[in-house]
This record gives structure tokens, C-alpha cells and sequence, in this order.
């Protein structure tokens, strides 16, 4: 096979690879974890159709200067007795590739700042979560209704994490990602979060939401979520915070609104028999 030939089979090959990573279903069950996940929050959507934009964008530029330049090395060698041609400084080659990449990134840079601003909006949120991180766990206060939890990584992983423990981590249902009290929040809900932490800086990262908020001590940092399909979703704290920040682990259980409703009720009773046990 010659140069050429073995040249096209391998720009051939590698479709499959961009068919792959532009095929939405795929994207959806993240077979082989290939792509970015697309969330389940409308800002989660608009990072994931982004992010798809600039990845179609790069290919074609990464696919024609790549291809460009093997052109060039193959059918321009020196064993072919090429020679340079002598001239330089072409002004409207330079002009074009100086105002199309501009274009192109102010093209970008219109959907990016759109998604930004969205991300920074909480007006008209329907419920208010305040997110405190410790070392080493989360405490949920639920401004509206009163609830307050603390949320810390569940036995089964703290136990099996332990030196010399003799548990089998690949054993352990979802290993470093389980906790002992779940976040329950409903369904198409916009819900605010607060975040901030009492001890050091932590960060509340749950990729499916499509942010992660820094959990600084004295500051408080909000964002917001519309979590569009019930289910369980987990995450980890973001920020190197001590010895024990890969064991702070998040998970959040979305349900219908009349099932957190009755979540909501189950809690406040709860917490008001201990109360009352207590006195
Ligand atoms: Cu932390």
C-alpha cells in the first residue's frame, strides 16, 4: 500500500471516532464515557449543546490543518526535489486567518456568555437550599420548610476504605459514592442553592446539575438547578479540602413533588419527636 493510500484509510478510520462523539443517543447512555455527560438541568443542556458546537467547530479546523500539513510533508518532500517557492508576506492570506479565528471565537463567545448569565440567574426560585461543607460532610438546610440534615459517606464505604479493613471496595455498592442521609429535592422545581462551609473551602459538585459551587467559609455562593427527571444523582466534594476529601461524598434522590411534599412532613415529625424525647 503506498503512502497516500495508507494515509486516506487512516483519516478513513477515524470517523467513526467523531461520528461517535456527535451521535446523541450514544452521548445519552455515555457508553464508554467518550463524551460530556448532558445532565438533566436546562443550563446542564446548554454546557452539552456548547460544548457539541466547539467540539464540531475543532474537528473541522483540527481535520483540515492536520490535514493540510500531511499533505504538504508528503507531496512537497525533498526526496521529490521540491523546492521552496520564494515568497512571503501575503497580506490577505494573513488578513483571512487573522479575522476568521476571530469569528469564529466571537461566534463562540455569544451562546458562552448567554449560558453564563442563565447560570447566574436565581430569580423566581421556587424552594431555597442552604449547602454547608465540613470536614467531612454536608449539612442540607431547607430554608422554607426547616429541615436540617447532616449527609456523610455511608458506612459500607467508610468501613470498606479503611487500611487493612479486608473488604473487597469493588464489592461495595456504589464505593465512595453512598451516604448516610440522601438530599431529597422535587422534580421541575427551581431550587436555589446557597452554599458555603464552616471549617475550610469544600465545593458542592453533582454533574449532573452542571456547576459546582466553591464552598467558601464566610462567603456564600448561589446557583440554581430544575432538575428535569427524577432519579438518583451523585457527586463529591471538588475542592482539595484535608485528608478525607475524597470521602465526602453527595447524592441527591429527585421525586415527584407530592412525594417530597410528604418527605418534607416525615422529617419535620422526626425531628420534632426527637425534640420532644430529648425534654
Ligand atoms: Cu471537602
Amino acid at each position: 500500500m503506498t503512502l497516500s493510500k495508507k494515509l486516506i484509510v487512516a483519516c478513513i478510520s477515524i470517523i467513526p471516532t467523531f461520528v461517535l462523539a456527535l451521535e446523541p443517543e450514544n452521548v445519552n447512555d455515555n457508553k464508554w464515557g467518550l463524551n460530556l455527560p448532558k445532565g438533566v438541568t436546562p443550563f446542564s443542556q446548554d454546557i452539552y449543546d456548547l460544548h457539541m458546537i466547539v467540539l464540531f467547530i475543532v474537528t473541522i479546523i483540527g481535520v483540515g490543518v492536520f490535514g493540510a500539513m500531511f499533505y504538504a510533508m508528503y507531496a512537497f518532500r525533498k526526496s521529490k526535489g521540491a523546492q521552496a517557492e520564494a515568497w512571503h508576506e501575503n497580506h490577505i492570506v494573513e488578513a483571512i486567518w487573522t479575522v476568521i479565528p476571530l469569528f469564529i471565537l466571537v461566534g463562540i463567545a455569544v451562546p458562552a456568555t448567554e449560558a453564563l448569565i442563565k447560570m447566574e440567574d436565581v430569580s423566581g426560585s421556587e424552594m431555597t437550599v442552604k449547602v454547608t461543607g465540613y470536614q467531612w460532610m454536608w449539612q442540607y438546610d431547607y430554608v422554607d420548610s426547616g429541615v436540617s440534615m447532616y449527609s456523610k459517606i455511608a458506612e459500607s464505604s467508610n468501613f470498606a476504605r479503611q487500611r487493612g479493613s479486608g473488604v473487597d471496595p469493588s464489592s461495595v455498592d456504589n464505593y465512595l459514592l453512598e451516604v448516610d442521609q440522601v438530599v431529597v429535592l422535587p422534580v421541575d422545581t427551581k431550587i436555589r442553592f446557597l452554599t458555603t462551609a464552616a471549617d475550610v473551602i469544600h465545593a458542592w459538585w453533582v454533574p449532573a446539575l452542571g456547576w459546582k459551587r466553591d464552598a467558601i467559609p464566610g462567603f456564600i455562593n448561589e446557583s440554581w438547578a430544575k432538575i428535569k427527571k427524577t432519579g438518583i444523582y451523585r457527586g463529591q466534594c471538588a475542592e482539595l479540602c484535608g485528608k478525607d476529601h475524597g470521602f465526602m461524598p453527595i447524592v441527591i434522590k429527585v421525586v415527584e413533588k407530592d412525594e417530597f411534599n410528604s418527605w418534607v412532613a416525615q422529617k419535620l415529625e422526626d425531628t420534632e419527636t426527637r425534640n420532644l424525647a430529648k425534654n
